[in-house]
């Protein structure tokens, strides 16, 4: 169908979408890139990020609308820098903005920030959500109403670096510098932690997410094609919890199927192929009666990394769970 598979932003770079139905229509919450020159190296410099726009579609092939400045970092007073891949929730009539940055000390935090309508704009609170660290919050309300916040990225994410409890310095502008599992060692999976009521706080400490093989070994740190690198991504289907997310640098996104939203989860298969650009980002949302992946890929700034744009198309998933793997430029 003619509305998939193009960019959905024209008049700026986005990415990172995250996508969610509130009151009726589709409210998107990409990252905003911006031109600058970059550094190219594993750090993540280059996606230097300072503000959030929010866009909304009133339904599917509909124009998608620019509802301004939502958020901008010179507004989040323990920020510095990056302003990475965003997330929504609605809760007690307030929706609530989950965005990772750098703190004053070059460490990547989750902020939260409210507002009392969709698009926003939206108050940051003071501070970071105590406990919480790395990037790429992506927050789910199960049907009991219990929220959860899925979060983590390797490498410029700084995920590994965490592995002791502390935050543990290296150099992360070099592959060498990479201080996380090797090998045949378990990979790192992401962390959840359950939301307050308040939805700007935790309840416990953040746990790791557990990605098992088909055979119920935990997958291998070697094993790029399957593991966990950044951009986790909840949906439930069936009573069952489908936990996305993509590779990094083998660029995929894939999926993995628990009964618990704390999983541990296991390896189901591939929901999107490698895209324009090093990163691929995604998200599965419903509307309606179907349901939508929203990733990006750096088409239109002619395969600049860090210039993307948000696209979207309809998601095929079966009654068991099973996704049909999206390949972005098929016809
Ligand atoms: O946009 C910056 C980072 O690139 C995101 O946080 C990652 O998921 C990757 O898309």
């Amino acid at each position: 169908m003619s509305q998939f598979n193009k960019p959905l932003v024209t008049h700026m770079y986005t990415a990172d979408p995250s996508a969610h139905v509130f009151e009726g229509k589709i409210y998107i919450y990409p990252s905003h890139d911006l031109e600058h020159a970059a550094t190219d190296d594993h750090s993540g410099q280059k996606y230097a990020m300072q503000d959030y726009h929010v866009f909304s579609m009133d339904g599917i092939g509909m124009p998608c609308e620019d509802h301004g400045e939502a958020l901008h970092i010179k507004d989040v007073p323990w920020a510095s820098e990056q302003m990475w891949a965003p997330d929504a929730a609605f809760k007690n009539g307030k929706y609530y903005f989950y965005f990772p940055a750098k703190d004053k000390e070059g460490i990547f935090r989750i902020g939260a920030a409210v507002s009392d309508k969709p698009m926003g704009p939206f108050k940051a609170e003071p501070n970071y959500i105590e406990g919480s660290y790395s990037i790429d919050p992506g927050v789910f309300t199960d049907e009991d109403g219990r929220t959860y916040m899925y979060c983590g990225g390797l490498w410029g994410g700084q995920l590994e670096k965490w592995r002791t409890g502390e935050f543990v310095r290296g150099d992360e502008t070099m592959p060498a510098g990479y201080d996380g599992p090797q090998g045949d060692e378990p990979a790192l999976g992401p962390w959840v932690a359950e939301m307050n009521d308040d939805m700007v706080s935790f309840k416990a400490k953040p746990q790791e997410v557990k990605i098992l093989d088909e055979n119920g070994e935990p997958i291998k740190a070697s094993d790029t094609d399957r593991r966990y690198f950044e951009a986790p991504c909840m949906h439930k289907l069936g009573g069952k919890y489908y936990l996305s997310y993509s590779t990094g640098d083998t660029h995929l996104i894939c999926y993995a199927e628990s009964g618990s939203p704390l999983g541990p989860f296991t390896y189901k298969g591939v929901v999107l192929e490698p895209v324009v650009g090093w990163t691929n980002h995604h998200y599965i949302t419903q509307f309606k009666d179907k349901w939508y992946l929203f990733y990006h890929d750096s088409s239109l700034s002619g395969g600049v990394d860090h210039l993307r744009c948000i696209k979207y198309t309809e998601l095929e998933i079966a009654h068991d769970g099973t996704i049909t793997t999206v390949k972005p430029y098929a016809d």
